[in-house]
C-alpha cells in the first residue's frame, strides 16, 4: 500500500533532519508498502524548511508542504492529508509529531495492524504497556489522562483509551476520505478527537497498540495554552451535536402538549363538546409534533415526498399510541395491585412517561427517521 507519513513541524530545526535520516533507515526494514514522508510546515522562523529541502534532495521519499503561517495543528493535517491524497496516492495515512516523541521504530507496529484489518490504528499512552514520560509534572499527566477519562465518558467511547494521542496509523478509502474536514470543530490539537469520533461513526475498526510516549528532543512546544479549553469545546460540542435529535425531540413534545391543551379548551367551549373537543386537540398535536419532529429534530433525514410523509405519519400514530395505551395499563394496575394513592397512581403515570419518551424517541430515529446508510 502506498503509505504517506505526515509530519507537521514549527521551528524542528534541531530534530527534523535526524528525524528524516532516521526514517530512512527504518522505513528500508519495512516490507511490502511504498512509503512517503510530508512534512507540513508552518512558516518556521529557523532552519526548517531549508533543512527539509536538502533531505529531499537526498531521499525521493520526503515532500514539503509549505503554510503560510501557523495556523495550528488540526489545520496543518487536514492540508497534509488532502496533499498526500491527491499528490502522493495515500493510501494510509500516518500523523507523527517531529520531535522524536514518538519512535520511528513504532511504525512498522502501526502498518502491521493495518495489514491485519484494521482502519485505524492508535499509538497508545494508555493501554497495557503504553506510558508517558514519569518526568511530566503531576499535573500534565493528570491532563493528559483525566482528560482521555473525561472524553470517553462524555462521547461513551469506552473501547478507546488514547483520544489526543498524535501518532496513529488511517487508511484512506472509506475512512478519510468520507470525512468532510471543512466541518472540523478546531484547527488545533483537538482535531484528533474530532477525527477519532467520526472515524469511530463511520465505523472503523480501532485498534490501540502499546507507544512509550518519549520526552521531546530538542526545541520547545509548539502548543498553545487554549489547547485546554478547545478540546473541552470539541468533546462538549461533539456530545450536544449527537444528541440534538434528542433535545429537539423533547422540546417538540413539549409543544405538542400545548397544542393539545390549548385547542381542546378551545373546541371544548363551542357545541362540539370536550369528548370530541379532545380527540379532534389529539390529532392536532399529532400533525403538529409530527411536523416539527419532520423539519426540525430530524431534519437532516427529513421526509419530503408527500405519499411517504402520509405513511410515515400513520405509523407515527400508531406506535405513538402504544405509550399511551401502555401508561393507562401502568396505572390502573398500580392502583389495583398497589393501592389507589397519589403516591402510587403518580408514580405510574411518571414511569410511562418516561418509558413512553424512550419508546417514542427510539422508534421516531430508528423507524420513522431512519438514517439512511453512507447517506
Ligand atoms: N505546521 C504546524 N505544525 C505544528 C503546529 N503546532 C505544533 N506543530 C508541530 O506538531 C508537532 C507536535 O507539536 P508539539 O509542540 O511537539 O506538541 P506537544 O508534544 O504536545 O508539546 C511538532 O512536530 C510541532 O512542530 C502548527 O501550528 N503548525
Ligand atoms: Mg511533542
Amino acid at each position: 500500500m502506498k503509505v504517506v507519513i505526515v509530519i507537521p513541524t514549527y521551528n524542528e530545526e534541531g530534530n527534523i533532519g535526524r528525524l528524516l535520516d532516521l526514517l530512512a533507515l527504518e522505513l528500508l526494514k519495512i516490507n511490502g508498502h511504498e512509503f512517503n514522508v510530508l512534512v507540513v510546515d508552518g512558516n518556521s522562523t529557523d532552519q526548517t524548511r531549508e533543512i527539509v529541502n536538502e533531505k529531499s534532495a537526498q531521499y525521493s521519499f520526503t515532500h514539503l508542504l509549505k503554510e503560510e503561517g501557523k495556523e495550528g495543528l488540526g489545520s496543518a493535517y487536514v492540508k497534509g492529508f488532502d496533499y498526500a491524497i491527491k499528490n502522493l496516492g495515500a493510501e494510509v495515512l500516518i500523523e507523527m509529531d517531529a520531535d522524536f516523541q514518538h519512535d520511528p521504530k513504532d511504525i512498522s507496529r502501526l502498518i502491521s495492524e493495518i495489514d491485519n484489518g484494521f482502519d485505524c490504528v492508535i499509538g497508545s499512552r494508555f493501554v497495557k504497556g503504553g506510558s508517558i514520560p514519569k518526568e511530566w509534572a503531576f499535573y500534565r499527566k493528570f491532563l493528559s489522562f483525566g482528560g482521555s477519562i473525561f472524553t470517553k465518558i462524555v462521547l461513551g467511547l469506552y473501547d478507546i483509551h488514547d483520544f489526543t494521542s498524535g501518532f496513529r496509523a488511517t487508511k484512506v478509502k472509506g475512512f478519510i476520505d468520507k470525512i468532510d474536514f471543512s466541518q472540523a470543530l478546531s484547527k488545533g490539537f483537538a482535531y484528533k478527537i474530532n477525527l477519532l469520533f467520526k472515524l469511530h461513526k463511520l465505523g472503523a475498526k480501532i485498534k490501540e497498540i502499546p507507544i512509550n510516549f518519549g520526552l521531546r528532543d530538542r526545541g520547545n512546544s509548539k502548543m498553545e495554552e487554549s489547547n485546554f479549553l478547545d478540546s473541552l469545546k470539541v468533546v462538549l460540542l461533539l456530545r450536544y451535536k449527537e444528541s440534538q435529535s434528542f433535545f429537539k425531540f423533547l422540546a417538540v413534545g413539549f409543544a405538542g402538549l400545548g397544542t393539545d391543551f390549548l385547542i381542546f379548551n378551545l373546541i371544548r367551549l363551542t357545541p362540539v363538546g370536550s369528548k370530541y373537543a379532545s380527540i379532534i386537540s389529539g390529532f392536532i398535536a399529532m400533525v403538529v409534533t409530527f411536523l416539527l419532529n419532520n423539519s426540525w429534530s430530524f431534519s437532516d433525514r427529513k421526509i419530503v415526498s408527500l405519499a411517504t410523509k402520509l405513511k410515515k405519519f400513520v405509523l407515527f400514530s400508531i406506535f405513538s399510541c402504544v405509550p399511551i395505551t401502555f401508561r393507562s395499563w401502568l396505572i390502573s394496575f398500580s392502583a389495583h395491585k398497589i393501592s389507589d394513592t397519589f403516591l402510587v397512581v403518580n408514580g405510574a403515570f411518571f414511569v410511562g412517561i418516561l418509558i413512553g419518551l424512550i419508546w417514542n424517541f427510539t422508534v421516531y430515529s430508528r423507524i420513522i427517521w431512519k438514517k439512511e446508510k453512507n447517506g
